[in-house]
């Protein structure tokens, strides 16, 4: 009787929930959101009057992070830093960007007896989170993650750790695909042969934006790397993006990746995993939709390079997710959650089918750039 709802597959949340001093009468955990990497959880809490108080707790992804504790101290730097940005612009810190609960012993996070790491934030209320979005959304979304890159423009990327090396390193990424496909751990890659050579007949793609940065050409930011629609909270009265979450790879980055993860995601109006592939089509006016955003929100703080390689952003974020998907596949699934066994191929089928439609329309798109920018 009265105890807490606890989903019997989870366990170890009893130990993690007992580390932490509600405000209020604990109700229940549920798993909550549709993310791929880490455990997260809606913590529900019930006070004797008024309305439940909600939390996110999350079990950070030790496959995706090997180093959790500096994960963390990345997350306060850049979110005390954006609280004082946040505060100095009017704002409203508590809404705009993540705060963490400390544990009952007054840490900022919690380490199971497993080693692994939980994280409780507060649950910003009144605000949707979107798979997929009408235009305008879309366009919401874009200002809110210009306007992140914009915030940090000036913050100290030196006391960065690196949580993921190589996040973004297209050619990285395409290296390990090779050697994951030599190895064929799983006698899997006769099955993916198309996919496979699609990936190599584009391996001089995968160096585009990494010879840009050597040479100089595109500059290193700090920007947020994981721009899906659904790592932005969505104001449900304004409807504007009022918080962007996920905080895990803000790093030193590229800021057409973080334009062009966003249109990977969200420039479509199909599933990330969806099988019927005539479904999956790269759709223009939710490109410029986003690029009318994100130019926004990053008020004249791109330089002309960055611009000119938006397209690329686009493209490259798309085929290196692709690969990412299918580098999993061949390895066995470990990285990425799955929900059933081919996911990981059916996933790396539409970001290639957004690929050649992208390669398609490329003229198009550097065009509507080409428009905003100078608008
Ligand atoms: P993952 O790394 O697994 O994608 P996220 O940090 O993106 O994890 O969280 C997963 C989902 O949980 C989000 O897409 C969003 O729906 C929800 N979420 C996370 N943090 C909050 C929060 N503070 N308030 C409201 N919803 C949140
Ligand atoms: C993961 O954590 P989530 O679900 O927001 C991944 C991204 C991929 C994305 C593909 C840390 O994002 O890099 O683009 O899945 N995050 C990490 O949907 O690897
Ligand atoms: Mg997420």
């Amino acid at each position: 009787m009265n105890q807490p709802y606890i989903p019997a597959e989870d366990l170890i949340l009893e130990e993690v929930l007992a580390a932490y001093e509600f405000p209020a009468t604990l109700v229940g955990a549920v798993r909550y959101g549709q993310g791929h990497i880490n455990d997260t959880f809606c913590v529900l809490c019930q006070p004797k009057e008024g309305d439940a108080v909600r939390f996110i707790l999350q079990g950070l992804s030790s496959a995706a992070f090997p180093h959790p504790e500096e994960l963390m101290e990345n997350f306060i730097g850049i979110t005390s830093y954006l609280r004082e940005k946040i505060a100095e612009d009017g704002g409203d810190p508590l809404r705009e960007t993540l705060s963490l609960v400390n544990t009952k012993d007054g840490r900022p996070f919690y380490t199971d007896k497993h080693g692994k790491v939980w994280r409780l934030t507060p649950f910003i209320e009144n605000t949707d989170c979107f798979q997929s979005a009408t235009p305008e959304l879309f366009e919401a979304s874009a200002r809110a993650f210009g306007r992140f890159q914009y915030q940090l423009r000036d913050f100290p990327a030196s006391t960065l750790h690196e949580p993921i090396v190589n996040f973004h390193n297209t050619e990285d990424r395409f290296l390990k695909f090779e050697q994951a496909l030599q190895a064929d751990k799983l006698g899997r890659a006769a099955e993916v042969a198309d996919e496979a050579a699609f990936v190599l007949a584009r391996k001089a793609d995968c160096s585009v934006a990494m010879q840009a940065l050597r040479d100089g050409v595109l500059p290193l930011r700090v920007t947020h790397n994981d721009t899906k629609l659904n790592n932005i909270l969505i104001d449900r009265t304004t409807g504007e993006g009022i918080c962007v979450i996920d905080l895990d790879t803000t790093m030193p980055g590229l800021s057409i990746n973080d334009f062009g993860d966003s249109i990977r995601f969200g420039a479509n109006h199909s599933k990330e995993d969806e099988k019927d592939l005539s479904k999956v089509n790269f759709d223009i006016a939710l490109f410029e939709a986003y690029t009318r955003g994100f130019l926004a929100g990053a008020q004249g703080g791109l330089t002309a390079a960055e611009l000119d390689y938006l397209p690329w952003g686009a493209r490259l974020m798309t085929l290196e997710c692709g690969i990412r998907f299918l580098t999993d596949y061949l390895e066995g699934d470990t990285y990425f959650r799955t929900h059933y066994p081919e996911q990981n191929l059916d996933r790396c089928r539409t970001q290639f089918k957004l690929v050649r439609d992208m390669e398609a329309q490329f003229e198009a798109m550097h065009a509507i750039v080409k428009q905003y920018a100078e608008g």
